[in-house]
């Protein structure tokens, strides 16, 4: 054959086939003649995408430079991006190309883009949230970068083994990876510990400790058919060679002449190490700041870099060249070291700081719950961040002297609203507080939730800076959750809509309502839904071992496991089912609904009680798939999750290896899941889930929902319509007093449900204790106990939820209807429509298209 050539831009499947070949000979990944063929054909396929997004990436950052506009800069300390590949073809529109190309080299593009690891540097929904709107971003040309932590070990991979769930490190970098580029010339120092100094001038200088640097890695953010590329720049911490003690190492001492380069190592070897102990708290610290200090001395150099073109920078301009959002409270440090490079070595005065600062920053909050509003103890925050915690006790000053003044009336809230914490036996900061005393503009995740956060947690505030709250509801990219996972129904909706615009126009779903009783549409969305249902059914069968019905109908719920998200009412739900099952006549069994359910999460390594949970749906899985009396109306299936809630591993004990067949890789994420299920479960405790986005994916997708009011789910409905949605459970504002009556024993527990826990008492699911959980659900009251989530009560009308489910999903018609309204309605839950109402309304940014 033909000398492979490099020509990188070219659309002919041919130069791509010898562009690919080229890289696989010159830039290798592996020793030749010795590679596993699909991941060197994956890495040389990777390579050849990135050669495209290079050009166009460069391109745009010498755009935004010429242009100089306002810049909005993400910063989180979490992300999922998911695999880069498919996305990146995709958005290139080199998606044919790239499978032809392959096709003449003797392989599937499907098979491989499943060769890739991804990046699981986050959690959950926040993470992948974080990532969502850096797609949309880039698709809607918008200057917006995106700062975060290149961690070693992200997330976790989980394990189900006899004993329940086990966590082991998810080596994501193990052989490299194809879309991050380092920049050895973007590098910053970050200082530790150390203490304050004051100069002969009276200005204060933070000094001592030890400095490590920070080093960029950037991976590429393609926007959909357009040149515009944004960055995710990683920071990865790194000891100077300065700090390399020759002397010690020659005189054999070797860890102690590296000590400065294995702290270093620490910083980013871990997303959220254990914060139990003392040395745990300080690390995870050490990270937010690590994050904050870098991102902040890069956008300041960037901002100075493209100011002084224009003479020199002036410092009043800076609000104007710069947003900064901080996702959630974990960068919070961003607001007093912003304050002090601004004093310190810029030479600002205080006002003129704060007027900066303020005007720069904004905070979203993603959470109500209790426990995950950070607090971090001032005597830590002295010993690692001295000038920083000056800062912070003169701002809570200067606010509580404001207050004081203008609103006399609030002094008893003082104690609520104030950033420090002198009562507590411990002294905290409350960086929630921080956030909302010194941004500009603070928003929650869904109408509920942004309510909720005005009537509740930032009450107080409100009624001081009444238009400093905004909702901004959440949303999703079109381009991963619909029309790169699933070809087969965007192919439908293109061909009814007469355009592909909905793909950057969410909006446009609503016109396939007028067809919602076409026959002929009918027909071909339940082969496309069958046949996603059946890619399914065969991956669980190759990965697993189990077989499952196409027939029968797919029941998810895949979500971090938490108390407050209820997977424990989902499986007391299907062990009541089971139950039923049992006592009915193989005649009676015929007129049922069978039902395949899926429960997956991870549940965080030292949360007991979500551990039991994952324990308990393994254990049912176990009973009820090898029960032949129930087999054809019944299997329970659980999963693990990422953002490639990815891992699939059915959460039997008894089998827990994890076997490959021929080519088809291990994993089945939620770009496989999604589209394959039928309905969805989102069913936290009314008032807790801020806003949820899966529900969003499974609801585009056309999978039907049986939610609470909680969250978008409030929202999603109303967009849908209420018939198409199956609703149960108490509302948000029922919560507090429900708890009240429980507590004063005036709770009535339907017998169906005292029928479930009895069930398990029985010992029918094994010997494991579940005496804990089945505790948590009984008493009058306390968190972790006396239901506080409300289970019990809200047990009955998630049955009948279920019951009518059941007779729904009988009527073919009407079920599919309900499918295409849901597609229809979910136009509304694009992250574009998303992060327009952000540029709008709080970064005052506009597009910047590269020509
Ligand atoms: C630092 C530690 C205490 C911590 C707490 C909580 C770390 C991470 C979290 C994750 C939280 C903030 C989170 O992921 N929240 C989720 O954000 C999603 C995106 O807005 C919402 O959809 C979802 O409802 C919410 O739980």
């Amino acid at each position: 054959s033909a000398a492979p050539i490099a020509q990188p831009l070219s659309e002919d499947p041919t130069d791509i086939a010898s562009n690919i070949k080229y890289h696989a000979q010159y830039t290798p990944h592996f020793s030749p003649f010795k590679f596993e063929p699909l991941q060197a054909y994956y890495a040389a396929t990777a390579d050849s995408v990135r050669d495209r997004l290079i050009k166009q990436w460069n391109d745009t950052y010498l755009h935004y430079d010429k242009v100089n506009p306002k810049q909005t800069y993400y910063l989180s300390m979490e992300y999922l991006q998911g695999r880069a590949l498919t996305n990146a073809v995709g958005n290139l529109d080199i998606h044919n190309a790239y499978a032809d190309a392959l096709n003449k080299l003797g392989q599937q593009l499907e098979e491989v883009v499943e060769q890739e690891k991804d990046a699981a540097l986050g959690n959950g929904g926040l993470g992948r949230l974080a990532s969502c709107f850096l797609d949309s971003m880039a698709t809607l040309n918008l200057p917006a970068w995106g700062y975060g932590l290149r961690y070693r070990y992200g997330l976790f991979k989980q394990l189900i083994t006899k004993a329940g769930q086990e966590e082991v490190p998810e080596d994501w970098l193990e052989k490299f990876s194809p879309w991050e580029i380092v920049r050895h010339d973007v590098v910053f120092p970050i200082r530790f510990f150390g203490h304050v100094e004051v100069l002969p001038s009276g200005s204060r200088k933070w000094v001592g400790g030890e400095v490590l640097q920070a080093l960029a890695y950037d991976v590429p953010i393609p926007g959909y058919r357009t040149k515009n590329t944004n960055s995710l720049r990683l920071w990865e911490a790194k000891a100077s060679s300065e700090d390399f003690n020759l002397f010690l190492f020659n005189d054999g001492q070797y860890d102690a002449a590296a000590q400065l380069h294995s702290r270093a190592q620490q910083i980013c070897a871990v997303l959220y190490p254990g914060d139990a102990t003392e040395n745990g708290k300080l690390l995870r610290l050490k990270q937010q700041f690590f994050l904050c200090s870098a991102s902040l001395q890069d956008i300041i150099a960037r901002f100075k870099e493209r100011e002084d073109g224009k003479g020199s920078h002036q410092w009043s301009e800076f609000p104007k060249k710069v947003a900064i959002q901080l996702n959630d409270t974990h960068p919070t440090l961003t607001i007093p070291e912003l304050m002090r490079l601004l004093m310190d070595d810029e030479g600002l005065g205080w006002d003129e700081s704060w007027n900066i600062t303020t005007r720069t920053i904004a905070y979203t909050n993603h959470t109500v719950l209790p426990e995950a509003l950070e607090k971090w103890s001032q005597a830590v925050m002295w010993k690692l961040l001295p000038r920083h915690m000056e800062i912070i006790e003169e701002i809570d000053k200067r606010f509580v002297a404001t207050i004081m003044s203008e609103r006399p009336d609030l002094e008893n809230k003082m104690p609520s609203m104030r950033i420090l914490d002198h009562n507590a036996t411990k002294p905290v900061v409350h960086m929630a507080n921080l956030c909302v005393v010194s941004s500009h503009t603070v928003n929650g995740v869904a109408q509920l939730h942004s309510d909720i956060l005005k009537a509740e947690l930032f009450a107080d505030y409100v009624s001081v800076w009444p238009t400093k709250f905004q909702n901004k509801t959440n949303g999703i990219t079109p381009r991963r959750w619909i029309r790169f996972c699933s070809p087969e129904l965007s192919h439908i909706i293109t061909k009814w809509l007469k355009t592909d615009q909905w793909v950057t126009n969410l909006e446009l779903l609503a016109n396939l309502r007028e067809f919602a009783d076409n026959s002929e549409l009918h027909a071909e969305w339940e082969s496309a839904k069958m046949a996603n249902k059946q890619r399914l059914a065969q991956y669980i069968l190759h990965v697993t071992g189990v077989s499952i019905d196409p027939n029968s109908l797919f029941d998810i719920q895949v979500k971090r496991i938490h108390e407050y998200k209820r997977q424990l009412l989902n499986i007391l739900g299907v062990i009541y089912r089971y139950k039923k099952l049992k006592g009915m006549s193989p005649e009676e069994r015929k007129n049922t609904t069978p039902r395949t359910v899926m429960i997956g999460g991870k549940a965080f390594a030292t949360y007991t009680n979500a551990k039991r949970i994952v324990k308990l749906v393994t254990d049912v899985g176990d009973v009820v798939n090898s029960d032949p009396d129930v087999n054809d109306y019944l299997k329970i299936l659980g999963w693990t999750h990422d953002i490639c809630y990815e891992d699939i591993s059915v959460l039997s004990s008894s089998e827990n290896h994890f076997p490959v067949f021929g080519n088809l890789p291990m994993k089945i994420g939620p770009e496989m899941l999604i589209p394959g299920s039928e309905l969805s479960q989102h069913i936290s405790t009314a008032g807790m889930e801020a806003s949820g986005t899966s529900n969003m994916k499974f609801a585009l997708n056309g999978c039907l929902i049986i939610g609470t009011l909680d969250g978008a789910n409030v929202e999603i409905r109303e967009e849908i319509g209420e018939d198409n949605f199956f609703l149960f459970g108490a509302t948000a504002d029922e919560v507090p007093q429900l708890r009240k009556d429980r507590e004063n024993g005036l709770f009535k527990p339907d017998p169906r449900f005292e029928e479930a826990k009895q069930f398990i008492r029985s010992g029918a699911f094994g010997t494991y204790d579940y005496n804990p959980l089945l505790e948590s659900l009984e008493g009058n009251s306390g968190y972790g106990r006396g239901d506080y989530f409300l289970v019990g009560h809200d047990f009955p009308s998630y049955m009948d939820a279920q019951a009518r489910i059941d007779e729904a999903y009988k009527d073919r018609k009407r079920w599919i209807k309900m499918s295409i309204l849901s597609t229809s309605g979910s136009g509304k839950f694009s992250s574009d429509r998303t992060i327009s109402q952000y540029a709008k309304e709080i970064w005052n940014i506009a597009e910047c298209r590269v020509p």
